[in-house]
C-alpha cells in the first residue's frame, strides 16, 4: 500500500505558461443556474451570432456576474494533464499522447436499455449540437483550472437509447491500448480505466461529454476524441477517450476506488469540509495564479446539484 499512497501527492507547479488567443463562435457560462439569461445577453452583444474574442485570462461570467475568475491559458491547460495511461508525470502527457490515433473512433453505449447502439464519432458530432461550456476542474490533488470545453449534454446521447427501468448506475471506460499507451504496461494498476455515475447524475445538465477545447479539436493529452465531464466532481471521474457507456443496476467499480477506497470514494463530489486523508481539500491552486483559492462545495455548483444529495451524509458518502 505504501507505494499507492504516493499515486496523487501534490504537483510540482507547471512551468512557464504562455497565453493564446482563440476565437470561439458560441459561449454559455460556467454556471446552470442563470444560463438562459447570460446567453441571452451574450447573443446580444454578439449581433448575427459573430464570433467573439475569448483571450485566456479573459474574466467570464457567472451566475451572479460577480466573478474574479478567468479562464485558463490554452498552454496550461493541455501541457499539464493527468492521463496514467500515458504517463504519471503531467508535464510528459502531451508529448506521449500526441499521436494517438483518434480516428475512427466508436462509443458502444449499452446494458440496461431498449435500443444499444455503436456510435461512430462522427455520429455524435452530427446527432448533438456541440455548444461550449465553460467549467471550473478541481482536481483530487489541490489544483485547478477554468476550461471551455465543447460538447454536448450527456442526457441526450441516453436519450436515444433509452435506459430501462433496471438502469441505475452507468458505467464508463477508457481504451486499453498497450501499443500507444505505454503506462498500461504497467501491471500494477486495475486497466483499463472505469468510472461511474449515478442515473441521476448523468441525466443532470451540467454533466456532459466533451468533444472540443477551447473552440477546437481536443487534443489527446485532454481526452480526444470524448471524455466525460462533471464539473462538480474531482476531476478523476471525468473519464478521457471513452470506448464504452453500459447502464448497469448495482454502483459500478471505478478505477482510483479500486486502487484505493478509502482515498477516493465512488461519489468524490467537490467538498472543502470532507479532507483526503493525506491532505486538506479547503483550498486549491488555481493553475497559472499565484497563492490559493478557498474550495468550493460541489466546486461552485451547489445551487445546481446539492439537491441530488439531499438526506445524504456526504462525509459517509465521499
Ligand atoms: N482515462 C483517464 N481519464 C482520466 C485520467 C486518467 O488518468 N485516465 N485522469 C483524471 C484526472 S486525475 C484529472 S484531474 C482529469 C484531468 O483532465 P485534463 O488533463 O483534461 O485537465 O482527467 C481525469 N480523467
Ligand atoms: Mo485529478
Amino acid at each position: 500500500m505504501s507505494k499507492r499512497k504516493a499515486l496523487l501527492s501534490p504537483p510540482i507547479p507547471p512551468s512557464e505558461i504562455t497565453p493564446e488567443h482563440v476565437y470561439i463562435n458560441r459561449r454559455q457560462f460556467l454556471g446552470g443556474a442563470g444560463a438562459l439569461s447570460l446567453a441571452a445577453l451574450l447573443a446580444a452583444c454578439a449581433p448575427g451570432g459573430g464570433s467573439f474574442p475569448t483571450d485566456s485570462g479573459t474574466p467570464f461570467p457567472t451566475a451572479t456576474g460577480e466573478s474574479d475568475e478567468a479562464i485558463t491559458p490554452y498552454a496550461a491547460i493541455t501541457n499539464y494533464n493527468n492521463y496514467y495511461e500515458f504517463t504519471v508525470d503531467k508535464e510528459r502527457v502531451a508529448v506521449l499522447a500526441e499521436n494517438f490515433r483518434i480516428s475512427p473512433w466508436q462509443v458502444e453505449v449499452g446494458g440496461l436499455v431498449n435500443n444499444p447502439r455503436t456510435f461512430g464519432l462522427e455520429d455524435l458530432l452530427r446527432m448533438f449540437d456541440q455548444e461550449e461550456r465553460i467549467y471550473r476542474l478541481r482536481c483530487v490533488e489541490g489544483w485547478s483550472m477554468v476550461i471551455p470545453w465543447m460538447g454536448f449534454p450527456l442526457a441526450r446521447l441516453l436519450e436515444e437509447v433509452e435506459p430501462t427501468g433496471d438502469a441505475r448506475y452507468v458505467m464508463f471506460t477508457t481504451l486499453l491500448d498497450q501499443e500507444q499507451m505505454p503506462g498500461t504496461r504497467s501491471s500494477f494498476y486495475p486497466w483499463p480505466y472505469t468510472e461511474g455515475l449515478r442515473l441521476d447524475e448523468v441525466m443532470h445538465d451540467l454533466t456532459i461529454l466533451a468533444t472540443g477545447l477551447y473552440g477546437k479539436e481536443l487534443t489527446p493529452q485532454n481526452g480526444a476524441p470524448i471524455r466525460l465531464v462533471v464539473p462538480w466532481k474531482y476531476g478523476f471521474k471525468s473519464i478521457k477517450a471513452i470506448i464504452s457507456i453500459e447502464l448497469v443496476a448495482e454502483q459500478p467499480p471505478t478505477f482510483w476506488n479500486l486502487i484505493a477506497p478509502n482515498e477516493y470514494g465512488f461519489y468524490s463530489n467537490v467538498n472543502p469540509e470532507v479532507d483526503h486523508p493525506r491532505w486538506s481539500q479547503a483550498s486549491e491552486r488555481r493553475i497559472g495564479e499565484s497563492g490559493r483559492r478557498r474550495t468550493l462545495l460541489f466546486n461552485g455548483y451547489e445551487e445546481d446539484v446539492a439537491h441530488l444529495y439531499a438526506g445524504m451524509d456526504l462525509t459517509v458518502n465521499y
